[in-house]
């Protein structure tokens, strides 16, 4: 195993409350019902299909392509505002010391996420320096469980796909691991998985696989 590829949000950083806030800001203007539950469905989606399951409950009449532009820049915007509040307090010593390990036992580092923001929360945490390639939401067509944004992360890197090591929260992300030939980690969510090769609770186990 010669790198790492790491999702973002649900691994390194957890923005999921900002983005239900956001989502449920557009929400509660268009009068559809949205709770944290739903939420969890948005895990590792892209912004345009979450906006896609969030209209499963909408009753108005029908939105345009463009209609639903609006709606999920509007998401994006009021998702960014919470975003540009972030530090890197923001992510744990656990963390950050543990990249710095992985770093120090000469292992590449990625970043394989479906935001369109990543780059942007990685600074705003103070986490790039640490990474050798991104491949998020801005290089890719298809999102998880397709194995693109993966694929790129290893191809960023000049690495194999059977030299790499995913780690996700989202299901959909251990899939995408798999399709791309890849080992897969389970964290948070994803810590029930059985597709996962190793299941781990804490960031820090990942210095001892
Ligand atoms: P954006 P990940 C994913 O990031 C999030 O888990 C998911 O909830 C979000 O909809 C998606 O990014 C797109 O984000 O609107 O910022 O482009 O888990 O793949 O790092
Ligand atoms: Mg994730």
């Amino acid at each position: 195993m010669r790198a790492f590829i790491f999702d973002l949000d649900g691994v390194l950083v957890f923005t999921d409350k900002y983005h239900y806030l956001a989502w449920k800001q557009v929400a509660d203007e268009l009068g559809i019902y949205f709770d944290e539950i739903i939420n969890n469905r948005l895990r590792g989606v892209s912004r345009m299909e979450s906006l896609e399951i969030i209209l499963e409950r909408y009753e108005g009449s029908p939105l345009s392509r463009s209609d639903k532009e609006k709606v999920a820049e509007k998401k994006n915007e009021i998702y960014r505002k919470s975003l540009a509040e972030m530090t890197p307090n923001d992510v744990t010593e656990e963390t950050r010391n543990t990249l710095i390990e992985l770093k120090n036992r000469g292992y590449k580092l990625a970043i394989g996420s479906s935001s369109k923001n990543a780059k942007f929360i990685l600074e705003r945490v103070g986490l790039t320096q640490y990474f050798d390639a991104i491949s998020d939401g801005t290089n890719i067509t298809k999102s998880k469980p397709d194995p693109e944004v993966y694929l790129k992360a290893a191809e960023f890197l000049g690495e194999e796909a059977s030299e790499c090591v995913v780690v996700e929260d989202a299901y959909s992300g251990i899939d995408a691991a798999k399709s791309a030939g890849m080992e897969a980690i389970g964290i948070g969510d994803a810590y029930s998985y059985d597709r996962a090769d190793y299941r781990i609770s804490l960031f820090s186990e990942l210095l001892e696989i």
